[in-house]
């Protein structure tokens, strides 16, 4: 009896420490971190903003492949600028792209560890299978980095991130 009980709370863990992850995340792009879920910290208040289709400043092509690698890696835009991200996963297995802050990536990257099969769509990420394309349209407000990554296990590891610099 003692066994099955043990047996319970390993099976247990793992679904405690997600609902406890996937709060922490909170991917409210609102910026309300007064309710003192301090432990994923995503503060999105400098990476910029879910932009509107309709002010498009201009289009940025980013090509992912299997090699683990956005191209380009480094994009430069200008403070105010609302970019048109055409992304083409050119490689076999899905990729995404997901905008965000170093920080906030890599604490991201773990909670899709623990979850590998984590289904999540957030207006600053596109995941895409292979052969897909696919658009995000993003503002960047403020001069700065800003960074960006595919969350999918091991990806970002193996050097699937990139960056853009905004003037
Ligand atoms: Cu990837």
């Amino acid at each position: 009896m003692k066994k099955f009980v043990s047996i319970l709370v390993l099976a247990c863990a793992p679904a405690l420490a997600f609902a406890v992850g996937e709060h922490s995340g909170g991917h409210s792009m609102g910026g309300h971190s007064m309710g003192g879920h301090s432990m994923g910290g995503h503060s999105m208040s400098n990476v910029g903003k879910p932009g509107d289709p309709a002010k498009v400043s201009r289009t940025v092509e980013v090509v992912m492949d299997d090699a683990m690698r956005f191209t380009p890696a480094q994009i430069d835009v200008k403070a105010g600028e609302t970019i048109r991200f055409f992304i083409k996963n050119s490689g076999k297995i899905p990729h995404e792209m997901v905008i965000g802050s170093l920080a906030d990536l890599k604490a991201h990257a773990e909670e899709m560890k623990k979850m590998p099969g984590m289904q999540h769509a957030e207006p600053n990420m596109i995941t895409l299978k292979g052969g897909q394309r696919g658009g995000l349209v993003w503002t960047f407000d403020q001069a700065g980095t800003v960074d960006f990554a595919c969350l999918i296990p091991g990806h970002m590891e193996a050097g699937m991130v990139g960056k853009v610099n905004v003037n």
